[in-house]
């Protein structure tokens, strides 16, 4: 049975995976309206999953006896004025949660709520491979500056990058 400390704190989560799965989403669709097709299937597969993270946590929540509490789908408010900035902006938000994930181990660990500690070890380690491909496309990105050459490049480059999930 989860505390009440903790079913709140995996409900927070849900909501944080449920919005990077919104903010993907956008930053697909705009770089697909821009006509770069690599980066848009790969933001693509990144919003669907953010998805699959969420409905873990709405699973294993139930699971444990607690309520998942579905959140609101949001509007993304992004500053698309280039893919620098939408880079960027992915990398910041990918440390955002592991910050968050950080947060939610110290509570189980406060809690004494082994099993969830354990359910989050999935999360910690992906969190070290996303900071590590976003800071990785984030550094191709600012090599490429304003080159449009590069950019189309980079766009073909990014179809075999490893997922950052
Ligand atoms: Fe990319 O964040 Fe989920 O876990």
């Amino acid at each position: 049975m989860l505390s009440k400390k903790i079913e709140s704190a995996l409900n927070k989560q849900i909501k944080i995976e449920g919005d990077s799965s919104q903010i993907y989403l956008a930053m697909a669709s705009w770089a697909e309206n821009q006509g770069f097709e690599g980066i848009a299937t790969f933001m693509y597969a990144q919003s669907d999953e953010e998805r699959v993270h969420m409905l873990k946590l709405v699973k294993y929540i139930n699971q444990r006896g607690g309520e998942a509490i579905i959140p609101a789908v949001i509007q993304p408010e992004l500053d698309h004025t280039s893919f620098k900035t939408l880079f960027t902006q992915l990398f910041e938000h990918e440390v955002y949660v592991s910050a968050s994930i950080n947060e939610l181990v110290h509570v189980s660990l406060e809690e004494r709520d082994y099993a969830t500690h354990n359910f989050l070890q999935w999360y910690v380690s992906e969190q070290i491979e996303e900071e590590a491909t976003a800071r990785t496309i984030l550094d191709k990105i600012n090599l490429i500056g304003d080159d449009k050459g590069g950019l189309y490049l980079f766009d073909n480059d990014i179809k075999n990058f490893p997922s950052i999930q």
